[in-house]
């Protein structure tokens, strides 16, 4: 592929697009035009912004047609790492390249590491002309396992270089916006300490060896290497179970060459940094139950559901404003689903029913194959028609999505379980 030209599909002209900084508490305008062959939007991945600038089509704002635009005006309420996307032919869009960084910084930043790096994690299909590959090649089959990327891009590059000093700590805040490419980080000679996640810094760090991001999930990391001034090491991503085809027919990926500066090395204890989260309470909280399927159609096509139905057949779940909810979500399926709930936050239950600890917020949360993963959310403000789906956009336009319709409380406003 080295040497061909590819065309791919940008926001500005970048890939990925441009990385939109603000501080927490930012009034942000976006002038979105669409100069693509087809409608597309922007979800603001994260972000706890009003429906109406959530991005979806009809839940939130008419599809903007190939000459239009739309402008997006929200205040970024969270510090974090949040990222931008299509949610118009998600697959599509996002794979051919439209995907980029929103970092909110916090005013009052406890982390005190200048050396501060974002990681656009993604992948881009190519054929061997260096043409985009078709976004339904292999038919349905293809996307129940979810179409991986030909090549893998950090920061739209192949094995960039990242400099660091031996002994200085270096922040490191990485999305996983690929369209269904799970990675797992592994740089032999360092350890992450992992310090937060998607709805920003967590209760306590946590020493990792190796990071799992699935697609849609941020991590916000501290890397120190030990390693000697004018050695190079490599970030290379691991294989992971995600589903029949993800081990078999995948290998382990170079992502970055971290070069080690010919300085001296220092001796910089890592910040010990955490920030107060309270547990939700999940006292009077209605329990949620959903499953996610994947069906078979007369034709032999296949279709994913929640509870067996297609998201163009779906009924929403129903919520007060104000209403805590526990989610038990189920995985009947053979592959594993990163389910992204819009517009709140949610605390990981484990199998007692307790928050995970240490604390974090997420919007997204790996359901692994044939297991469960259960949450608790307050939908405390805000009300419309929020989505959640599966992250790996193949599944997600393949029906693997649902709506939660947050509205007043009134009488007719009863509690249900999705389906038909
Ligand atoms: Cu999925």
């Amino acid at each position: 592929m080295a040497g061909r030209r590819v065309t791919a599909w940008t926001y500005n002209g970048g890939l990925p697009g441009p990385l939109i900084r603000v501080r927490a508490g930012d009034r942000l305008i976006v002038r979105f035009s669409n100069a693509l062959p087809q409608p597309s939007t922007v979800h603001w991945h994260g972000v706890r912004v009003p429906i109406e600038m959530d991005g979806v089509p009809d839940a939130s704002q008419p599809d903007v047609p190939p000459g239009g635009s739309f402008t997006y005006d929200f205040v970024v309420p969270d510090a974090g790492l949040f990222w931008y996307h299509p949610h118009v032919m998600s697959a599509a869009q996002v794979g051919f390249g439209l995907y980029g960084a929103l970092l909110a910084d916090d005013p009052a930043d406890p982390v005190g590491i200048e050396d501060d790096v974002v990681l656009v994690l993604s992948d881009i299909a190519l054929m061997e002309d260096g043409s985009l590959e078709q976004p339904d090649s292999g038919g349905t089959t293809a996307m129940a396992f979810g179409r991986e990327g030909t090549h893998v891009l950090v920061n739209g590059r192949t094995r960039p270089t990242l400099r660091a000093r031996s002994g200085a700590p270096q922040r490191w805040r990485i999305v996983n916006a690929a369209k269904s490419r799970y990675f797992t980080l592994d740089l032999r000679g360092a350890t992450f300490t992992l310090i937060g996640g998607d709805g920003g810094l967590q209760e306590a760090p946590v020493e990792h060896q190796f990071l799992l991001l699935t697609p849609g999930e941020r991590a916000d990391a501290i890397v120190t290497t030990s390693a000697a001034p004018g050695t190079q090491l490599t970030l290379q991503s691991l294989l992971h179970n995600r589903g029949f085809g993800s081990v078999e027919f995948r290998t382990v990926e170079q992502l970055l060459t971290l070069e080690i500066a010919d300085l001296p090395p220092v001796s910089l204890p890592p910040p010990q940094v955490g920030r107060s989260i309270a547990p939700l309470s999940t006292a009077g909280a209605t329990g949620v139950s959903i499953e996610l399927t994947l069906g078979q159609r007369s034709n032999g096509t296949f279709e994913y559901g929640i509870n067996g139905v297609p998201f163009a057949k779906a009924r929403p779940i129903l919520a007060r404003l104000g209403e805590t909810q526990i989610w038990e979500v189920k995985n009947s399926t053979k592959w594993s689903h990163p389910l992204h709930l819009h517009g709140f936050f949610f605390q990981v239950l484990d199998e007692q029913g307790a928050p995970v600890r240490p604390l974090a917020w997420k919007d997204t949360v790996n359901v692994p194959l044939e297991g469960s993963a259960r949450f608790v959310v307050r939908f405390d403000e805000r009300p419309g028609a929020w989505m959640y789906h599966c992250h790996i956009l193949d599944h997600a336009d393949g029906g693997l999505m649902g709506t939660v319709l947050v509205g007043p409380s009134t009488p007719e406003h009863v509690h249900t379980e999705p389906g038909s």
